[in-house]
């Protein structure tokens, strides 16, 4: 749902020239730096990019999840690192407190989060627990008018700057599924929290990922997510299915960029005395590329609108973000294929950008978790149907 066509064309132009003026000529000296130059960070702040998704009355932008993927499309045709600092904060670390939060955890954490003061990180994943997110650890014992956190988080992004941890933890022992683990809102600088070294990637150099570790971490029991124990789990899938329309979106940004970027490339390149994209075989992979793009895009648009109009959307979700990262990684090898020895050597970003695009196939879920969550929900829509 778009609520005012004229605010969001104008949201996206200021996007769309920020992405172009600021971000992609930054592109190379992130990847040089592992480092999001500070006075982008500044005018990301300045532009509203945290405060995305939280409600206007929290001082954000409120934007619907249409209006989101539109601006994640924008912003995504560049680097995926300068979407990542802002991702968790507008995505996967505020929307527990927005979705399942009380009132008063809205009032205290939304406002900060929503001016960039406060970057927020989803700590779901550790070692032993990865697809199997039911199975963590990570222990949360009650003491008091406290809980006291014991475990380890794994690939936390942007737990180097973190304010605060949307952290999954077991609270009942005896329970050893969904049904025994909480969330918690965890200030990031609470005694017992240590950082284990920053993740040597891939790609997307400039977003950061590391261990965090727990260690008899004391956490007010008002920081329960919702108030009630038992519900982190549910919560964190509601995270998730909305997560996964976001990262679809940005799968089709990257996407918009590698072939706008080939496609250029095609028409300026003389071969055998033409352009390459004179060539049929040529021809052949930019409408592959061209098809599949429009599709996802299709799909992540539809999804968002559905959700927005209130419909229960983890499989629509899981098609989006499953099609989506798919449907990148082959653009980008396109991309490659076609820039030939130009696509595999480091001096035009595309063989960068085929190793950041690897990431959108594993994290938040991995296709062989998309496909799992498609399955089981054409089943249980049958039987409903029944
Ligand atoms: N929304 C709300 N509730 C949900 C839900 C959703 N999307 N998905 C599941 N639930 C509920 C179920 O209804 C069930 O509740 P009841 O016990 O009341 O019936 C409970 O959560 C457990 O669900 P389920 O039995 O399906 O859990 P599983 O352990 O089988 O796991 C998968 C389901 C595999 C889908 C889940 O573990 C998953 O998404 N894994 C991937 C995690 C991931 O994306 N990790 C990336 C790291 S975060 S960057």
């Amino acid at each position: 749902m778009i609520r005012d066509n004229d605010v969001m064309n104008a949201l996206l132009d200021s996007v769309r020239r920020f992405v172009r003026e600021r971000l992609v000529p930054a592109e190379d000296i992130v990847a040089e730096t592992d480092a999001i130059p500070e006075d982008i960070v500044r005018d990301m702040k300045t532009l509203g990019l945290f405060g995305l998704t939280v409600p206007e009355s929290y001082g954000g932008l409120g934007l619907t999840m249409e209006e989101e993927a539109l601006v994640m499309i924008e912003l995504c045709k560049t680097a995926p690192a300068f979407r990542s600092l802002i991702g968790t904060t507008v995505g996967i670390g505020s929307q527990g407190i927005l979705i399942d939060g009380t009132p008063e955890q809205k009032d205290r954490w939304l406002p900060a989060l929503a001016r960039g003061e406060l970057i927020a990180s989803f700590a779901l994943t550790e070692p032993e627990s990865g697809s199997d997110a039911a199975s963590i650890r990570t222990r949360a014992r009650r003491d008091g008018d406290h809980y006291v956190i014991d475990g380890s988080k794994r690939f936390i992004t942007n737990a180097p700057q973190a304010g605060i941890f949307t952290l999954m933890a077991r609270t009942n022992p005896d329970d050893k599924g969904a049904g025994g683990i909480s969330a918690f809102i965890v200030d990031a600088h609470s005694p017992g929290i240590t950082l284990g070294p920053i993740d040597r990637k891939m790609g997307q150099k400039g977003a950061h990922t590391c261990d965090v570790h727990f260690d008899g971490v004391r956490v007010p029991a008002a920081n329960v997510i919702g108030g009630v124990e038992g519900r982190g789990f549910k919560t964190a899938m509601k995270v998730l299915d909305k997560g996964r329309i976001h990262i679809a979106a940005v799968c089709v940004g990257v996407a918009e960029r590698l072939l706008d970027d080939t496609l250029r490339y095609a028409m300026e390149r003389q071969q055998f005395g033409q352009p390459i994209c004179e060539f049929q075989l040529v021809q052949a992979m930019l409408a592959d590329s061209r098809t599949e793009l429009y599709a996802a895009r299709t799909m992540v648009l539809d999804a968002a609108r559905r959700r927005d109009a209130g419909e229960d959307v983890a499989t629509e979700a899981a098609c989006c973000k499953y099609y989506a990262s798919e449907m990148v990684g082959r653009v980008a090898d396109r991309a490659v294929q076609i820039h030939g020895g130009s696509g595999y050597v480091a001096d035009n970003g595309i063989e960068r950008f085929y190793r950041d695009v690897r990431l959108f196939r594993i994290y938040e879920g991995t296709s062989q978790i998309q496909q799992i969550v498609i399955a089981r929900g054409m089943v249980r829509a049958a039987q409903a149907m029944a």
